[in-house]
């Protein structure tokens, strides 16, 4: 590797699901950012570093340069719009699918819906695309709460294995999208590093893969 690469990732499952890929590529973090508080990791390579930030933070640093490359959900760079990134290849990780969801066996009640969600711009798009006017309440987390207290008729959320929802006396409705992490790469790092970032991709590629 001759230039310097920063990677951006978030802790928890993107960070769990990528270790592995980055292995194949030949990149060991040195910490484990479960377990230290520092934002910047080092690896095995004196050249590459990771940096551990939000999740819905991963395509800013990207799009600045602040990371040449990051790991990102769909569902993230839906609401970031992904402009000035480009976005070469689908990691098949933290899979999960952005669904409408409301309380268990409840007729869709009439008039303006009112729904909470974190993805406003997916929301938004969503209904335009199905014409229906709905009031979209914009949530930071917990939305499962929200139909429970009558702050929102339904919820626009990622899905696993729906076990949240249950959990809540909520039920999926209807599929918006499925979602998967993505490897996306600033702009001016592509022509700048072109060989470097291009050969961590091609490795990356060939893990996705294996997989
Ligand atoms: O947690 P934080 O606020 O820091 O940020 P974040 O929630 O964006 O990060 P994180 O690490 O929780 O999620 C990172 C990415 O993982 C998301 O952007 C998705 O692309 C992907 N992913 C995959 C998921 C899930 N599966 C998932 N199940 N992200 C969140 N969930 C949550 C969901 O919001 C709901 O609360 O898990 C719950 C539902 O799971 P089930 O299995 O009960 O259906
Ligand atoms: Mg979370």
């Amino acid at each position: 590797m001759s230039d310097t690469l920063t990677i951006a990732l978030s802790k928890g499952r993107i960070f769990k699901e990528t270790l592995p890929l980055l292995a194949h590529a030949g990149i060991v973090p040195k910490d484990d950012p479960e377990k230290s508080r520092k934002l910047i990791l080092d690896t095995n390579h004196e050249k590459v570093k990771l940096v551990i930030i939000r999740a819905s933070d991963v395509p800013t640093y990207v799009e600045y340069g602040a990371a040449d490359l990051g790991v990102a959900g769909k569902d993230v760079l839906l609401e970031h719009g992904g402009e000035g990134l480009y976005e070469p290849l689908d990691l098949n990780i933290a899979r999960c699918k952005l669904m409408v969801a409301g309380p268990k066996g409840e007729a869709e009640p009439v008039g303006r819906m009112k729904i909470a969600t974190k993805f406003v711009n997916s929301t938004r798009r969503y209904y335009a695309r199905m014409g229906k006017q709905v009031e979209i309440i914009k949530l930071y987390g917990s939305m499962e709460l929200a139909p429970l207290v009558g702050l929102a008729d339904r919820i626009v959320d990622l899905v696993d294995t729906g076990n949240t929802l249950k959990a809540n006396g909520l039920e999926p409705l209807e599929h918006i999208a499925d979602i998967s992490s993505r490897l996306v790469v600033n702009k001016a790092s592509m022509k700048m590093k072109h060989d470097t970032v291009q050969g961590f991709i091609d490795r990356i590629a060939e893990a996705v893969e294996k997989h």
